[in-house]
């Protein structure tokens, strides 16, 4: 096996017996074949479209789910990824036939084995070197792109569960892995596609944003509560919110408390979800604590999406997966024809496991800052910087993991100037958002804008304030200090570049998937800098 996609990658490079994730040899090379099957898919479908055929919303709906199932800490199955690859050979097959003929690339060309072990030896040619006479840039672009595409299908999988879909991004996906097979590409025909992906990001999280906020109402601010109430309860981890949306009814009156828990702590601020009284609160912190967290914990837990960790058998017995998350022998919640899920074991179980004994005294944190409620303040944000209230702006965010050099960013928040805002988002956001930072100018000084995905809705906060103050996103008194682990961080990223955010401040670490002259352009282009020490990195912003 070889993966580098995380920022957690064995010794900064790539993984090669096994995942620190826990990912095994056997996953992670059956991910390779089913990307390289996903391209060949692609080979068709783009010529057919070209053709002026359609292409079923079943095919779209494969290649999404196949991507988001290769992002870190989703899916762990054998089972799942072999059904998965079979399915691929299928929907290669029907499109060869509708296109007529045969495309001569690898990746179209080639047909899925019938035994396991053959399978298996197939594997070696979907490897990320495989191709050894590949110039390293245009492969580490290409990789960008393609850990990009993860994260873009991970939001689009979520949109659609509320029905939307921005078809122009679902047309780019199928470009770009067509093109990801293309060896006459230059690197700069590389780099193009790579700010593509950038904007085919930001689309994404567009047509997200717009599908949580019309289902749900847009945030508003709301106290949650970060200890527990008596009774029994289940826990629901990940982003997807209508999975929390059908526990919350088919839990109503039942007797069952929810709690959020990682990157599901922003539902607390959407209207259509927060008006139900048994969301009380959000349990434990980010995605690499859950082991100690969920270990004999008295209530049933629910992965919507990433970040799942191999379930201990503290807890086996209690954690359900849903969506295209998946670990061997853990039981998981299918969807059905009707688009529902029926959540009853889980209910049953939690009631069956009594709960928490006791209420814990109340302590609550406040979240609910998306775009539409930051931007109905900006008047009164910008009178402050006016008036010398407020003298900086930072979104610190990205994903959290479990290296402890990811102390960085809680040291970086408690050093930041007292009359500062800080923004956060995503899971990185545990690092400090428990700390009583206090107000400036009557504002919380850390405003929690959402999920990772949201990082639209940060963009849209610094651009909005940019046009009211007649300046660029660039000229703000804003920093934007960035973690990231998974791919929908690199996603994040790209559309922060095609927005075209410069000097973001990036770590614990630089990728390994990214080249020295790749990462020269970047920083040539976009100023982006590896994070130092808070000291270091706040003496230069203020210099
Ligand atoms: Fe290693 Fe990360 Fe890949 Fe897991 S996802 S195998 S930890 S690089
Ligand atoms: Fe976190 Fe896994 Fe990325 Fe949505 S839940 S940000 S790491």
């Amino acid at each position: 096996m070889f993966c580098f996609q995380c920022e957690q990658t064995a010794k900064g490079t790539g993984c090669t017996i096994q995942g620190v994730c826990g990912k095994t040899a056997e996953i992670a090379n059956m991910q390779d074949l089913l990307i390289y099957q996903l391209k060949g898919i692609a080979n068709y479908a783009v010529r057919l479209k070209d053709l002026g055929q359609t292409l079923e919303p079943s095919l779209i709906e494969f290649i999404e789910d196949s991507l988001f199932m290769t992002l870190t800490n989703v899916n762990f199955d054998p089972k799942d990824h072999l059904s998965q690859l079979r399915k691929s050979q299928e929907i290669k097959e029907e499109l060869k036939i509708r296109f007529n003929g045969e495309l001569m690339n690898p990746e179209a060309t080639y047909t899925l084995s019938d035994t396991y072990e053959e399978i298996m030896e197939d594997t070696t040619r979907a490897r990320i070197f495989f191709d050894e006479d590949l110039d390293e840039d245009i492969r580490s672009v290409r990789e960008v792109i393609k850990l990009g595409l993860k994260g873009i299908s991970a939001y689009a999988h979520q949109a659609r569960f509320l029905e939307y879909e921005n078809e122009e991004v679902t047309d780019f996906v199928l470009e770009a892995l067509d093109k990801l097979t293309d060896n006459a590409l230059t690197l700069e025909e590389n780099i193009a596609l790579l700010l593509r992906t950038g904007e085919a990001s930001y689309k994404v999280m567009e047509t997200l944003d717009r599908a949580n906020n019309e289902t749900y109402e847009a945030p508003t601010p709301h106290k949650v509560n970060v200890n527990v109430k008596k009774g029994p309860f289940i826990v629901i981890s990940g982003h997807d919110l209508r999975d929390l949306e059908m526990l919350l009814q088919q839990t109503e009156g039942k007797g069952v408390n929810v709690y959020t828990h990682g990157e599901m702590i922003p539902s607390h601020g959407y209207g259509g979800l927060k008006k139900y009284p048994h969301l009380v609160g959000n349990y434990g912190g980010a995605w690499q604590n859950q082991q100690k967290e969920f270990s004999n914990l008295p209530g049933c837990i629910l992965m919507t999406t990433n970040c799942l960790m191999r379930p201990m058998k503290s807890y086996d017995d209690r954690i359900w997966s849903t969506n295209v998350v998946g670990w061997d022998g853990i039981r998981h919640v299918p969807k059905k024809e009707d688009g529902t899920k029926d959540f009853s074991e889980l209910i049953e179980k939690a009631l069956e496991l009594g709960g928490f004994p006791e209420d814990e005294p109340v302590k609550e944190i406040l979240v609910g800052f998306g775009h539409k409620t930051t931007l109905g303040l900006s008047d009164k944000i910008l009178d402050a910087v006016k008036d010398g209230k407020i003298s900086h702006f930072f979104v610190i965010g990205g994903c959290d993991g479990a290296k402890p050099d990811r102390d960085y960013y809680t040291r970086f928040a408690l050093a930041t100037p007292k009359d500062s805002i800080i923004l956060t988002l995503a899971c990185g956001k545990y690092r400090f958002n428990k700390l009583d930072f206090g107000e400036v100018a009557g504002f919380p000084r850390v405003l929690d804008v959402g999920q990772c995905n949201d990082s639209y809705s940060a963009i849209r906060i610094a651009a909005g304030l940019a046009e009211k103050l007649g300046v660029t996103v660039n000229d703000l008194p804003l920093s934007l200090i960035i973690t990231w682990y998974e791919q929908k961080a690199v996603a994040d990223l790209l559309a922060l570049l095609f927005v075209g955010v410069k000097g973001i401040r990036l770590g614990p670490t630089l990728p390994a998937f990214v080249t020295p002259n790749v990462l020269k352009f970047l920083q040539d282009n976009y100023d982006l800098k590896p994070i130092k020490t808070p000291e270091e990195d706040l003496a230069e912003i203020f210099a």
